[in-house]
């Protein structure tokens, strides 16, 4: 890279930190976003049938697995949307290097859909935790089929206060005040686009008024403050745990579990620093990996033993994540008894 170029994406990682955002227009080949959108449709179609065959049709409120008309999918450890190496692009790697100024992994490789019908989310912060979301949009995206509606600026605890990677406190009622008095900008987008969010930015999906879904890819990079991870046995036991909390939650129908069942499986990949522990990357898949991808993804699980071993998987985090659990698991039945 050129001296030019660093300073290029200097100036997109100043923007992040000052707007709590970053739009990089015509970025992606037109060809590559299709390929990616054939693979991704042929999975989102297999997906909805795993989950109807598995939970029933989603005769919650949401009629979805996350929100009204809304869903979330991983994306599978194979073909192109894992091997075109699109979440750690090179010249994306340098602006995220540049945000986090330290150590990050991905944590999520995972898709937002709206489909037709959905409604206005509340308006929220994705957590008080500082992260950064690469969305990469499978379709154009307007005020018609519902693009993300964001606050800008409000990352930072105040319009005057300097960008940091401190978690907030805001609560659900301290958001909407905040935003009641801004205001929120549409992020439009095109097929080629991407975009890096703050996860602390207030924002919300919007309806999608088409008759077609609204598909964007979602790399979610975290700070990595070890390089320590609990064993796979834990982190397995914990994504049963998930498993089990979904099939209550969906059965019953009830919003309250359901959302209880995603927080608990986010938190479970979050503390794992990967969700590719189910989905462990097979060896001809990581062959074709970038050095970026390889990074981002080394708390992954591969078939590659040296890839595997990168990290050190210690039972003082297993231990952290076997009380996670089971404080979640009292939490649940009290839930489930009070319906
Ligand atoms: O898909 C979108 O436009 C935003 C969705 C979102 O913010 C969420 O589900 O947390
Ligand atoms: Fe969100």
């Amino acid at each position: 890279m050129t001296y030019a170029e660093t300073q290029t994406q200097n100036k997109e990682a100043e923007q992040f930190k000052k707007q709590g955002y970053f739009h990089g227009k015509g970025f992606f080949s037109v060809e590559l976003v299709d390929r990616l959108k054939a693979e991704f449709d042929h999975h989102f179609r297999l997906k909805q049938e795993r989950f109807r065959a598995r939970l029933g049709s989603p005769d919650n409120r949401y009629g979805a697995n996350h929100d009204i008309q809304r869903w979330n999918m991983l994306l599978p450890s194979e073909g192109a949307l894992l091997t075109s190496n699109f979440f750690a692009d090179p010249a994306i790697f340098s602006v995220v290097s540049g945000i986090f100024e330290g150590p990050f992994s991905l944590v999520f490789l995972s898709s937002d859909i709206s489909a037709p019908g959905s409604a206005f989310q509340t308006i929220h912060q994705d957590g008080n935790d500082f992260a950064v979301a690469l969305n990469l949009p499978l379709v154009d995206a307007d005020e018609v089929n519902g693009s993300t509606q964001i606050f800008p600026n409000t990352h930072r605890t105040s319009e005057s206060s300097p960008f940091n990677t401190l978690s907030n406190s805001f609560s659900d009622q301290d958001i909407l005040d905040r935003a009641s008095t801004l205001m929120p900008m549409y992020m439009n987008v095109a097929k080629g686009d991407y975009t890096l969010r703050d996860l602390r930015l207030i924002h919300r999906g919007t309806p999608n008024n088409s008759d077609q879904l609204r598909p964007y890819l979602s790399a979610i990079f975290a700070p990595s403050e070890s390089e320590e991870a609990p064993t796979f046995d834990c982190i397995h036991q914990a994504l049963e745990t998930f498993e089990s909390f979904k099939t209550v939650a969906f059965k019953s129908g009830s919003i309250k579990l359901i959302d209880f069942a995603n927080t608990f499986g986010r938190m479970v990949m979050l503390s794992a620093q990967s969700d590719r522990v189910k989905r462990p990357i097979p060896k001809h898949v990581s062959d074709r990996l970038s050095e970026e991808s390889k990074y981002v993804l080394r708390f992954a699980k591969f078939e590659d033993e040296i890839l595997q071993n990168r990290v050190v998987r210690t039972s003082k985090s297993s231990q952290e994540l076997y009380a996670t659990i089971e404080e979640c698991r009292r939490d649940f039945d009290a839930l489930v008894n009070t319906h």
